[in-house]
Parts: C-alpha cells; structure tokens; sequence
C-alpha cells in the first residue's frame, strides 16, 4: 500500500541540451523519490508522444514546460491522498487519465517520470533495491544473468549529421563475464579507434550523440573495418573476444522502396542481401532495424536470410507496443525486441511488451535514447526484467556512465554475472 502525497514536475536539460522531463514523488511516508526520462532523434513513427511546448521561440519549441505542469496541476490533483497496492494500479490509472492510444494527451514524457518516480519512491519505501521492484513487475522472471552490454563506438546517421547512413556500430567484449573487464576491454578498443580515427582521417575527435566517434566515413563498410581494425589494435580477436552488434536504423534512408545507401539504392531484396553478406564478412551477432519500420511485408524474408544465426532486432519495428510485438511474432518478423520505456510510456505496458518478447523466444536488448539524462534506472530495470542485452550509449559522457557504473554497483551488490557467451 502506498498513498501518494504530492507530484511535481520540472523541465530539466538532457545530453543533447534539450529539455525534458523529471518528476518527482512523495508518499505519505515522507518518502520522496525522483526520476528523469530521454528522448530519441530517430523515432519510430509508432512511439507514444512527447508533450511538448511548441513554442518556436524557447528550446525551438522542445520545452517541456506544459509537460511539468501537467505533472503538478492535473496528475498532482488526481493522484495526491490515492492508495496504490501496485505499479499496474498506477499505471492503469495514468492510461485512463490520458484517454488516448499515443499518450498524445498528457504526453509520454510526463506519465513515464511519473510511473517510474513512483517505482522508485516504493523501492525506498520497502528498503528494496530498483531492481527488485521492477523484478517484482514481471512475475516468473528469474534475473539469473547481468545484462551484457553492447556499446556504442562509431554514429552515423540522425545520430551524426548522416555523414554515413547507417546509424550505429556497436562491440560487444564476449570473452568475459564481469563487467569492469568489460568495460576496461570496451575502454581499449574506444581509444585505439579514436587513434585509427586520427590517422586516417586526419581529424580532431568528433563525438556523436551518445559519445561514439564520428569520422567522415565514404562507405558503410569503412565503419565495420575500422571497427576490427580498432579491436585488433587493443590486442583482442574479433568474434572470439569482441562482437558487432548493428543499428542500422533503415527507416532514415528508406524512400520510395528503396534504401538508399551512400550512391547505392537497393531493393528490400538486394538490401537483405547487402546485411547477409555483412554478417559473413564482419563479425556481425546482432541487427537492428535492418529494414523500415513499416516494410512489414520484407521482414519476414530479413529473418529468412539472418535469423538463423543473428538477432533480428526490432525497434521503430515494434515501438515496444504490445500490439506490434504480436503482429512481428506472428509473422515471424524478428526474434529480437529493443525495449524503450519511452516508446510506449508506463512501465506496466513496457513490462507486456517483454513478457510477449520473452514468450516468443526472443532476446532482449532494453536501451536507452540518444538523449539521455544522468538518472540511472535503466540499469535496474535491464536486471530486474533480465534482458539478454543493455544498449546504453559509448563509455563516454556521464549521463551513460552513470548507468555503466550503476551495473557495476548492482554486480558487485548481487554477485551476479553475465552468462558465458556461446558462440
Ligand atoms: C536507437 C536509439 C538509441 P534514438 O535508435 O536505438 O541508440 O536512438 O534514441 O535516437 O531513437
Ligand atoms: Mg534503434
């Protein structure tokens, strides 16, 4: 039982300088705990929306300052002196009182800090970590496993100024199962990629959104040979101590039919083609977006040419909404799920859209936005919901660090491990 006395919103700054949203929580208790949310750049057309200002004349009308009151007026005074045995509870009531299927209403932004201030007012509460109130959401999940991260090392883009098309090239160090080896290991195949970076480009770093490095890079292939050039320069294998992993991010350079590649412009066909061939040449375990969020009829065939041996990632896909996860099993779609909060806005709807996920068999990758802030739940909510895989950014710039060292702290709390990678 946990009575809400009072909620306040702010508008706060994320990574990119561009506001957002924080709330904050205070039960009878005194309890008061708060929480920020992220924002993305590249969008699935199907996310839950953000309420925004629209003011053209502050933060190019992204202010969130419409958002904070609605957390101080309207939820402050439906919620305030209520009891909520559970998050569901909660949650079902931010749904109704939005009323409309995209959270176009009180916006997506304003119901996920409430929903997730909440999660975290009743971890103090109950002296309980983060985790294990979003554990407690998922019933029959054993969290038996830390996440492994995949990270972020060379944008390109939305998340780069599209000087490459395709949007992210992350490694993931396999050949260990702790996390500070992880990150030392991620930590040397970062610097050796910012030297192969100078070298060749001739060029002072440039960082990308979420910290990964930017070269003006002429082909798509340039990214995946820097990126073995640049595990091999720390020392490591490719494919036995360092993996790929891929967001390709298609629907940004998807038109008419086409993808359109650098000079190339390839059918569904031909495109498939293209990422099976990338996947025998680079060491290449997992990709996302392959294809545009809504070239349903193509994906099917992208699982044909890749599922056997990759994770076919779904995100502008599936929009983490229950609905679409359906529509992807049921044509045998995907069999991976990038599971975003913000794209669908409660926790308990994001916890539907991993229960279907985990149901289907396929993994999970919870990630984070390219604009983040310095709240760390998303660490927790990787354990507590047990995903396959974490997606939070490159090991630069405190607002993904702050989840980085937050996996740390919780891997040293619980002794857990990542499970020993089998190829
Ligand atoms: C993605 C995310 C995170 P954004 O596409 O997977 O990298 O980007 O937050 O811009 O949607
Ligand atoms: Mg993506």
């Amino acid at each position: 039982m946990h009575k809400i006395i009072s909620l306040t919103g702010m508008e706060i700054l994320d990574s990119r300088g561009r506001p957002t949203v924080k709330a904050i929580c205070r039960l009878e208790s005194g309890i008061t705990a708060a929480a920020s949310v992220p924002s993305g750049a590249s969008t699935g057309a199907s996310e839950a929306l953000e309420l925004r200002d629209g003011d053209p004349s502050r933060y190019r009308g992204r202010g969130c300052l419409q958002a904070a009151e609605v957390i101080n007026t309207t939820l402050h005074t439906a919620l305030s002196g209520r009891v909520f045995d559970t998050q569901a509870e909660l949650d079902l009531m931010l749904i109704g009182l939005d009323g409309t299927q995209n959270k176009a209403h009180l916006g997506a932004n304003t119901l996920l800090a409430v929903s997730i201030a909440f999660a975290r007012a009743c971890a103090y509460e109950q002296g309980l970590p983060l985790y294990s109130i979003f554990d407690s959401l998922l019933p029959g999940i054993e969290a038996q496993y830390m996440p492994r991260p995949m990270i972020n090392l060379f944008s390109g883009g939305r998340h780069a100024g599209g000087q490459v098309a395709i949007q992210d090239v992350l490694v993931m160090p396999v050949s260990t199962i702790e996390m500070p080896d992880l990150l030392a290991m991620t930590a040397e195949v970062y610097a050796c990629a910012a030297e192969l970076t100078q070298e060749r480009y001739g060029m002072r770093l440039l960082r990308a959104d979420e910290g990964g490095l930017a070269p003006p890079f002429t082909r798509v292939e340039n990214m995946f040979e820097l990126a073995v050039a640049a595990i091999e320069r720390a020392g490591l294998k490719p494919g036995a101590d360092v993996v790929l992993a891929l967001d390709i991010a298609a629907t940004q350079f998807y038109a008419d039919g086409r993808y359109n590649l650098d000079e190339r412009r390839l059918s569904a066909h031909d495109f498939i083609a293209l990422l099976a061939a990338w996947r025998r040449a680079y060491p290449i375990v997992s990709i996302e977006d392959g294809l545009a969020e809504d070239d349903w009829e193509h994906w099917p065939s992208l699982m044909q040419a890749l599922g056997g041996d990759t994770v076919v990632i779904g995100d502008d896909l599936l929009c983490t909404n229950p609905s679409r996860i359906r529509q992807a099993a049921e044509t045998d779609s995907a069999n991976g799920l990038l599971l975003k909060v913000n794209q669908i806005g409660t926790l308990t709807e994001a916890a539907e859209s991993c229960m279907l996920a985990n149901r289907a068999r396929w993994k999970v990758t919870v990630s984070a936005r390219s604009g983040e802030t310095e709240d760390d739940w998303l660490a927790d909510l990787a354990v507590g919901w047990a995903a396959d895989f974490i997606k939070i950014g490159s090991i630069t710039q405190s607002e993904r660090l702050a989840k980085y060292n937050r996996m740390m702290e919780i891997e040293g709390e619980t002794g857990t491990r990542m499970a020993a990678w089998a190829t």
